[in-house]
């Protein structure tokens, strides 16, 4: 019996930079997200499909088994806990650091911190290890704003180049983690589906072997 796979993707730079890794597992996609509507999209292999949905909601698809493999940074492989999945390879894309970020020479204030984040796991993890107690302001995005308009002391935000803090007047400060993307794997899939999911997972692990 033939068996689907079924692969969950975001939008934006880890769809760009996972084509080429698919492509080497003999997998390419059909259609082209950024300008199909299609949240469901075909690839060369019949059996094989890619949905394509925000790099948030990806391990949730992953550990229920809505898809079978996802792409996801580890910022947010990190925040959600990682339950019901297998993280089986660091696909060395999207690389960026997870990091504290407030106002140049600012000390922070003593005492309970207001950290403001779409991490929030990572944020208290983070600062209990430093024995400090935050107040935790979950955000979706915009992060930077926070600490500018006075709704925090810092953020904890992932950081490239940096240039979004610097043109918001903020430094990075301290290092979480170094991030890339992981590919997981629900559990379940992983003994159903073993012999295709093992296929797809050796030829992505020598292309990302290959690059190095
Ligand atoms: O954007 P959306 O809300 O749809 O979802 P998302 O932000 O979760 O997705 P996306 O595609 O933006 O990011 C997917 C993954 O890419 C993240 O989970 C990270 O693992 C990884 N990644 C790598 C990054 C960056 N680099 C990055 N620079 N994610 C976000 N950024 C942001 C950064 O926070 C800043 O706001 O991009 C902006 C530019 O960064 P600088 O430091 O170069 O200015
Ligand atoms: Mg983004």
């Amino acid at each position: 019996m033939t068996q689907t796979i079924t692969i969950a993707l975001s939008k934006g730079r880890i769809y760009k930079e996972t084509m080429p890794l698919l492509k080497a597992a003999g997998i390419e996609v059909l259609d082209d997200p950024e300008t199909s509507r299609k949240l469901i999209l075909d690839t060369t292999n019949e059996n094989i499909k890619v949905v394509i949905i925000r790099a948030t909601d990806v391990p949730t698809y992953v550990e229920y088994g809505a898809a079978d493999l996802g792409v996801i940074g580890k910022d947010v492989l990190m925040e959600h806990g990682g339950h019901g999945l297998y993280e089986m390879l660091d696909l060395n894309i999207a690389c960026c650091k997870l990091m504290t970020a407030g106002f140049k020479d600012t000390p922070l204030p003593e005492g309970q911190l207001k950290v403001a984040t779409k991490f929030v796991n990572c944020a208290k993890d983070f600062f209990s290890g430093q024995g400090r107690q935050i107040e935790v302001i979950k955000l979706y995005g915009s992060m930077e704003l926070a600490p500018i308009v006075g709704l925090a002391d810092c953020i904890v935000d992932v950081v490239d180049t940096g240039n979004t803090l610097r043109a918001n007047g903020l430094v990075p400060q301290e290092h979480i983690a170094d991030i890339s993307s992981r590919l997981v794997v629900n559990k379940a899939s992983m003994k159903m589906k073993h012999t295709a999911l093992q296929g797809i997972l050796d030829k992505v692990s020598a292309a990302v072997g290959a690059r190095k």
